[in-house]
């Protein structure tokens, strides 16, 4: 054994240590109980669950084996209560995990969602969050004119036509149209938005792009050096295509980008007119609020070549993350009513005390003027009860956002769900399937029911609001909940006072197991009935 010099012996003995001694015995860690046996020393397990698109359910697992505190891998740990748990991570200190950047940056460039640091963040929070409060959507004219566009002159002249014709719909392809169509006219102005909803070519192009990349995210998001060292070898372990296709859709996007700054006159690019909304234009609202102050923002971007790229990021992530969470939910929520019959004729019944109601065609309008139609006010949608009892149950029970947000721990140690305080560094995460599956707080957790929001007492209303984290929490909370809210509750609103629904083909309606959950099988068909 010549070749044993000393410094072999120590470099062994160090890394015996660092990777088997310490994170088995000696890491704070080692106090929390393993997901799997070879958790405290090996990652591997996690990672496999992970590209088998297990993940969520097996941390699920082992939650309800385990406790509030579960250790995933040696260095990452789950948590799932709300004290020691998610508001101490998600309410300060706790920066995001690189997953986010390495999955989510577009043109690579960080956008909201996918910054790590708290502070260029939260400037850019700031700059944002104006236009998506609620009550900037709920008086806003844009919003009203396009809400306006979308129902009547789409989405129910649609529908319309296909009970007429007894013609089954896939309405989960149906709600990513509608609420693209929404979120773009809101961001870009009507004049530049898409109709995904009739232009049947433009759509079908546009969402099989966008998909078909989901079975190569894994890669981008756990293991970001292996896909790109093998590519050096000439493996592809993640085909070419997939990176044309995410280059097309961000060209699309910069492309309404440059037709939105062309919508806001030259003269006052830095306090626009506004383009006072009308059937066929809007302002570009979401564009013109990032537009000024960045342009303005010191420090200036690098370059100014930059500046187009620094908005495009960001609209191109919320259009993604507007149309496809809000398109799963409705879907959910068409499911479980269509299941229940009489529950939509009480739904439709909360719906007609509206003022005026939703229905089509719309009563003040014999000539199809839609500057003359009107709409219920969000403020009085938002109002009811029952609408809002089904929307609440089916974010909980469906969340189109199920699995882990992984955060990494601050350098002040600190303990979690009873665990001795954690070091710096460690990967923690919380996950909403978890969370709204306590049954302590949601009892019969895995049944959809709405009257659990119903006449609950204000009590348990604050309990189970606090346990409810289909939006997340804290500093990165979705800024679009507020948008996605409104725009759900109208379609369903405009929906079922017009017509009930009944299940063609719900065959594959289970939540897949990824970080946007929509169903396994793609679809889901209903036919829709005029109501009598
Ligand atoms: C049902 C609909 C929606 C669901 C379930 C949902 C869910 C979420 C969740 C869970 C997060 C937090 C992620 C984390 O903590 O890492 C988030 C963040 C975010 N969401 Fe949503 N979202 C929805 C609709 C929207 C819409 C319509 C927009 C359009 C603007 C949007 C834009 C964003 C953005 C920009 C962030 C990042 C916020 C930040 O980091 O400060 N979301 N969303
Ligand atoms: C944007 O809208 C303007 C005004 O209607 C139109 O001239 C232009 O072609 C549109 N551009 C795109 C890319 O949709
Ligand atoms: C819209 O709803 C009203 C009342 O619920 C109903 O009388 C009317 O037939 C519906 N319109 C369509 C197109 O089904
Ligand atoms: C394997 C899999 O798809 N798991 C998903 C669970 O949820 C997280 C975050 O929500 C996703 O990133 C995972 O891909
Ligand atoms: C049934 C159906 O048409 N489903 C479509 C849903 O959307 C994806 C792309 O988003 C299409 O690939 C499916 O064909």
């Amino acid at each position: 054994m010549a070749y044993l010099t000393p410094i072999a012996v120590i470099f062994s003995v160090y890394v015996i240590y660092k990777y088997l001694v310490y994170p088995i015995f000696v890491s704070p860690l080692s106090k929390i109980p393993n997901a799997h046996f070879s958790s405290c020393f090996s990652s591997l397990w996690i990672l496999w669950k992970r590209y088998k698109e297990e993940e969520n359910k097996t941390i699920h697992a082992a939650h309800s084996k385990h406790g509030n505190i579960v250790r995933l891998g040696p260095n990452e740990v789950s948590i799932a209560c709300v004290d020691e748990g998610i508001r101490t991570v998600y309410s300060g200190g706790f920066e995001k995990w690189s997953w986010y950047p390495n999955q989510f940056n577009n043109y690579g460039v960080p956008n909201m969602f996918s910054m790590v640091d708290s502070k260029p963040h939260s400037i850019r929070k700031r700059m944002i969050s104006n236009v998506y409060s609620k009550s900037y959507l709920q008086s806003s004219p844009e919003l009203h004119q396009i809400s306006k566009t979308m129902i009547f002159s789409r989405l129910l002249s649609l529908l319309q036509e296909a009970s007429t014709k007894r013609q089954a719909l896939d309405v989960l392809e149906l709600n990513f149209s509608s609420t693209m169509d929404f979120i773009i006219a809101f961001i870009f102005g009507l004049q530049n938005s898409t109709n995904f909803l009739q232009d049947i070519p433009s759509r079908k192009h546009w969402l099989s792009i966008y998909q078909s990349r989901r079975p190569y995210r894994f890669w981008d998001g756990e293991l970001p050096g292996v896909a790109s060292f093998l590519k050096k070898l000439g493996i592809h372990i993640v085909p070419a295509w997939v990176a044309d296709a995410s280059r097309e859709l961000e060209a699309w996007t910069l492309e309404k980008c440059t037709a939105a700054a062309s919508s806001i006159p030259p003269s006052s690019k830095e306090s626009p007119s506004p383009i006072h909304p009308s059937p066929t234009a809007t302002e570009p609202i979401v564009y013109t609020q990032l537009h000024t102050p960045l342009a303005l923002s010191t420090p200036p971007p690098p370059t100014p070549s930059l500046l187009p790229f620094l908005i495009a990021t960001e609209l191109h992530d919320h259009l993604a993350a507007g149309h496809e969470t809000s398109g799963i939910t409705l879907t959910y929520l068409m499911h479980e009513l269509s299941l229940r019959p009489s529950l939509q004729s009480a739904l439709r019944t909360e719906l007609l005390t509206l003022s005026p109601p939703l229905t089509y065609p719309p009563p003040q309008s014999p000539t199809h003027d839609h500057d003359h139609i009107d709409i219920p006010t969000p403020r009085s949608i938002d109002s009811l009860p029952l609408l809002h009892a089904c929307l609440t149950e089916t974010l909980r029970l469906h969340a189109a956002i199920p699995g882990p947000q992984p955060r990494i721990t601050p350098s002040t140690p600190t303990s979690l769900a009873g665990s001795p305080p954690l070091p710096a560094g460690v990967r923690v995460s919380a996950q909403a399937y978890t969370l709204h599956r306590n049954a302590a707080v949601f009892p019969e957790p895995e049944k959809w029911k709405p009257e659990r929001w119903l006449n609950a007492g204000e009590e348990k209303e604050r309990e189970m609001g606090r346990w409810f984290w289909t939006f997340g929490s804290g500093g990165r909370m979705c800024v679009g909940r507020h948008f996605a809210v409104q725009e759900m509750k109208l379609i369903v609103a405009a929906i079922y006072t017009n017509f009930t629904t009944h299940i063609v083909d719900d065959e594959g309606i289970e939540q897949v197991d990824a970080y946007t959950a929509g169903p396994r099988g793609n679809k889901l068909v209903l036919s829709f009935e005029h109501v009598e």
